[in-house]
């Protein structure tokens, strides 16, 4: 049994590949077949990358970042048995309005799902006079139903804890431009019913360590662990060259989740291989979801690489959080409430 305890549904299914004996600088290590999905996966999509997954019945089902051959990204809904091989639909995710008609948002990226009780939700960055949050709803998979876009624009990288936290759902965001945003902080923010949102709180910012100097942004929905909610998500840096995109961790207090315990004050994966240095944009390496197994500790980091292909890292969640405590560096601003 894993030291720490993964709070989560068994899932015997994850996939895996054993640590590589020179592995080293991080408790992740990358899949060997990475990319796991390569470019021009379906007629009309030159790209998929920036996508999150989650076990559906005995198999597993995704939400995809699929760039059009027009440049316009759009959300393709993704079938698999193992986790690494993905069937990606031809067409578009129908959104549909409360009445059932069809409400496509005109643009939509970097989705992220996430269950809570019995009913899956999808969010992403779309258009709403501006970049903002929109948000879905499914319990099967055919009906996507869109809920009231959270948060006024502009904001970006919406992440929902996969639980109600005191009785709310809670929703980390981070507040941003319209454009490539040189700027970014980490909030949460709850709602008692997913159309109004409020108690806003700072979790975390930018800024502790130069990979993470520029700005951050939630990545895949935080695990809950005995330790706290074990969240994965990206820093960047501001290079002569551009930005680049790493991978960091943080455990976030379990009652109170704006309150940080653990920040590692380095990066879990940064870019490093070919498809994370080379690309649509070089140097990005962005989380957005995980699958995890409580049994055994394994956890799976999907990952978008170089806005071009979907990478796949694994790691143990004992060493992960040994790593993160160990090297854990935090401030006032991290461990406070995030009140003012
Ligand atoms: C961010 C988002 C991501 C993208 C990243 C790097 O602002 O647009 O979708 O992966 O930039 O280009």
């Amino acid at each position: 049994m894993p030291k720490y305890q993964i709070i989560a549904p068994a899932l015997p299914n994850i996939p895996w590949q054993e640590k590589p004996e020179n592995a080293k600088n991080s408790p992740l290590w990358r899949y060997s077949e990475n990319p796991i999905i390569d470019r021009n996966p379906i007629p009309g999509v030159a790209r998929i990358f920036n996508s999150a997954v989650m076990p559906y019945g005995d198999a597993f089902i995704g939400v995809f970042r699929g760039e059009q051959t027009n440049g316009i990204p759009h959300i393709y809904l993704g079938h698999s048995k193992d986790a690494i091989h993905w069937d990606i639909e031809p067409e578009k995710i129908p959104f549909v309005d409360e009445n059932g008609e069809s409400f496509m948002p005109y643009y939509a990226y970097d989705p992220r799902l996430v269950k809570v009780e019995d009913t899956y939700y999808i969010m992403w960055c779309q258009d709403f006079y501006g970049a903002a949050i929109g948000m879905a709803k499914t319990k099967d998979f055919k009906t996507f139903t869109r809920v009231e876009n959270p948060f006024l624009p502009f904001n970006r990288n919406a992440v929902l804890f996969p639980r109600k936290i005191n009785g709310n759902f809670v929703m980390m965001s981070r507040p941003s431009d319209s454009g490539h945003t040189p700027f970014g902080d980490i909030f949460i923010s709850e709602s008692p019913d997913m159309k109004y949102w409020g108690c806003h709180r700072h979790v975390m910012s930018r800024g502790n360590e130069w990979w993470e100097s520029l700005k951050i942004g939630g990545g895949a929905a935080p695990i809950e662990t005995s330790e706290g909610w074990l969240s994965f998500y990206h820093g960047v840096a501001g290079t002569c060259n551009g930005y680049v995109y790493s991978i960091g961790g943080a455990i976030l207090d379990i009652d109170n989740p704006s309150k940080v315990k653990y920040r590692c004050e380095n990066w879990l994966l940064t870019p490093e291989q070919w498809y994370e240095e080379r690309g649509f944009v070089p140097n990005v390496c962005f989380p957005c979801a995980t699958l995890h197994d409580p049994k055994s500790g394994k956890i799976a980091v999907y990952y978008g690489a170089a806005d071009s292909y979907v990478g796949l890292a694994f790691g143990h969640v004992d060493e992960i959080i040994d790593y993160i405590k160990n090297n854990s560096k935090v401030n006032d601003n991290d461990t406070e409430i995030g009140r003012r």
